[in-house]
């Protein structure tokens, strides 16, 4: 099988214009049902006094995938991040931000709270008006841009570098998103990074930092900062998406075990309201790591099959649950397991799209268009088929699919770097995908008897490859290898057969479908990261048992020999695979 690949590829460029257009925190979540009660209100009337500093460009501050991610100690350099957050408004039409309103949040994280108060005296010093910023800074990334849309503000500010490590000597980050929630465009951030290169002055608010530690509303002259609940517009949101009552039916279930890792990261502020108090799941055993942490407990807040250790131990041991589901540190990805069984996240969104119409009230209409990135597999180009809905397919990174959600031409998509969402909001959405797989669940469920076999996770996924076939999928990914060797490497690819260049990636299309992609991660913080997808599609259900490390070895070894990837990096394994 190989050498008849080998025999038969193309090798395609992907060209983005071919396409259509802490602690704390977890108390604080408990302590929100008194937070009426401790609601402050105060006010310094005098005019706001605005400074101006002086500045120097900083190197280095383009965005990558998914915004500004650098270690903690670079973002700490002086004025490091204020000339960052000044180019932004730099960049931004007046209209846009003066005397309008912007929402602040981010996983909890290392840096945060000082990176906080850098960006509210900033953006006071620019004229926004309102600041809406989540208790202690905490949002996780679907809940800022929930919050955006609902409290219609101008956009707003995410401290993350979502599933980087963090702490002092790990990484840190900053996303911008616009009002309609979703990560500012390219041509934005093009602008900010070409302002960081001539900045000169920054504008600060001359006020104390503010107390983010409790609701209220605090005001200086026309500038107010209003500390919201983070998890109070994100949990009525699914409450409006999803049938909690079917989801609790299923939770409450003597013969149901569910268990969620939030990896001691943001979505600990959300798990125990919305699994525990509104759902009913067990509050003993279903929450891991439920306690969010400035270091995610030294942990990598990456749900996979690597990071997410104690989640994968659990649910591939003896006495597994019936459903396992993790997500990473700013709460936009996860990854859904069941009982011996992973779901991979090609398959999942595919899975979600199928059974949405039947088991999600959002889209009891059926959903109008699904796309993925370009690199996911195509599972869900079926399912669209069989929807007879538009499909698209995009770039590598969630600002991709907003426009068409905006355009009402896609309402569900995904990524196989595990995310997954709708066009509730303009993130992928860890929670949201969490709720849809229990909602499949207690829809497929719910007149089953205590004692009867329940259908399962696996079942569900099996199902599902015997009506569409299976895409077969894997990812290795070569973490922190040197840069130099890796960019050779994609020079030697290109090589192959003497194509431009295009940040995209490059992608080897054979004639029965299977895809090999080499891409570099636009999310790393050092060194680079490479990044190889792998996939092949098996109409022949007998086949569907196989493991996909072995349905797709010959491809593999294609990939890492026409690629010379061991000579070039010295890595004779994967740091990660999916
Ligand atoms: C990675 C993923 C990509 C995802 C991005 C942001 O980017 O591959 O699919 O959109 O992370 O996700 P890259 O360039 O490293 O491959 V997150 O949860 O880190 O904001
Ligand atoms: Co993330």
């Amino acid at each position: 099988m190989a050498s008849s690949h080998a025999l038969r590829l193309h090798p395609l460029l992907f060209s983005a214009a071919a396409l259509p257009a802490p602690a704390t925190a977890a108390a604080s979540a408990r302590g929100r049902r008194y937070s009426l009660a401790v609601v402050r209100c105060s006010s310094a009337a005098q005019a706001l006094k605005i400074k101006s500093i002086p500045t120097k460009p900083v190197e280095g501050q383009k965005t990558g995938t998914s915004g500004l991610r650098k270690k903690v100690k670079v973002f700490q350099q002086e004025n490091y991040l204020a000339n960052w957050i000044q180019a932004l408004f730099n960049s931004l039409p007046p209209e846009d931000y003066v005397g309008g309103t912007l929402v602040l949040g981010g996983d909890g994280r290392y840096f945060n709270k000082d990176a906080a108060q850098i960006i509210t005296k900033i953006a006071a010093g620019n004229g926004v008006g309102k600041i809406l910023v989540g208790r202690n800074g905490v949002l996780s990334t679907p809940a800022v841009s929930a919050v955006i849309r609902k409290r219609q503000a101008n956009g707003g500010f995410i401290m993350s570098a979502s599933h980087n490590p963090g702490g002092p000597d790990n990484d840190w980050g900053i996303k911008f998103n616009y009002s309609s929630g979703q990560p500012a465009p390219e041509t934005i951030t093009d602008q900010i990074y070409g302002n960081t290169l001539s900045i000169s002055e920054i504008k600060t608010a001359d006020i104390p930092d503010v107390d983010l530690s409790s609701l209220g509303v605090v005001s200086y002259g026309d500038f107010t900062v209003e500390v919201i609940d983070p998890v109070l517009d994100y949990i009525e949101l699914m409450e409006n998406v999803f049938d909690f009552q079917l989801i609790k039916g299923l939770l409450s279930r003597p013969d149901f075990r569910f268990v969620f890792d939030a990896m001691h990261a943001v979505t600990g502020a959300y798990a125990d309201p919305i699994f525990v108090e509104k759902l009913g799941a067990d509050p003993v055993e279903s929450i891991l790591n439920g306690i969010p942490l400035e270091d995610f407990g030294h942990g990598h807040p990456d749900p996979n099959l690597t990071y997410a250790k104690e989640l994968v131990f659990t649910m591939f041991g003896s006495g597994a649950p019936d459903f396992g589901a993790a997500s990473d540190g700013d709460g936009d990805r996860n990854m859904i397991l069941g009982r011996r069984f992973f779901v991979t996240p090609s398959d999942s969104v595919a899975i979600i799209a199928a059974n949405a119409q039947a088991a999600i009230p959002y889209f009891q209409s059926g959903p109008k268009g699904l796309a993925r990135s370009m690199p996911t597999s195509g599972a869900l180009d079926r399912v669209a088929d069989k929807l007879n809905v538009p499909f698209f397919e995009v770039p590598t990174g969630w600002k991709f699919f907003g426009n068409l959600m905006d355009a009402g031409k896609l309402s569900i998509c995904g990524e196989e770097s595990f995310g997954t969402g709708s066009d509730h909001i303009r993130e992928k959405d860890g929670i949201w995908a969490v709720l849809a797989w229990l909602s499949i669940l207690a829809h497929r469920n719910k007149d089953k008897k205590v004692g009867e076999r329940l259908v399962s996770v696996e079942d569900v996924a099996r199902e599902h490859w015997a009506t569409y076939g299976r895409n077969f999928f894997s990812r290795y990914d070569y973490e922190e290898c040197e840069s130099e060797s890796a960019n050779k490497m994609m020079e030697h690819l290109r090589d192959v057969d003497g194509s431009a260049v295009s940040k995209q990636g490059l992608r080897f299309v054979f004639t029965d479908g299977s895809r090999i992609i080499f891409r570099l991660s636009g999310t790393g913080s050092a060194g680079a990261t490479i990044r190889v997808y792998i996939e092949q599609f098996e109409s022949d259900a007998s086949k569907h048992d196989l493991d996909a490390q072995i349905a797709l070895k010959p491809l593999i070894d294609l990939a890492l020999s026409i690629s010379k990837l061991k000579d070039f990096t010295g890595r004779d394994k994967p740091t990660v695979i999916t």
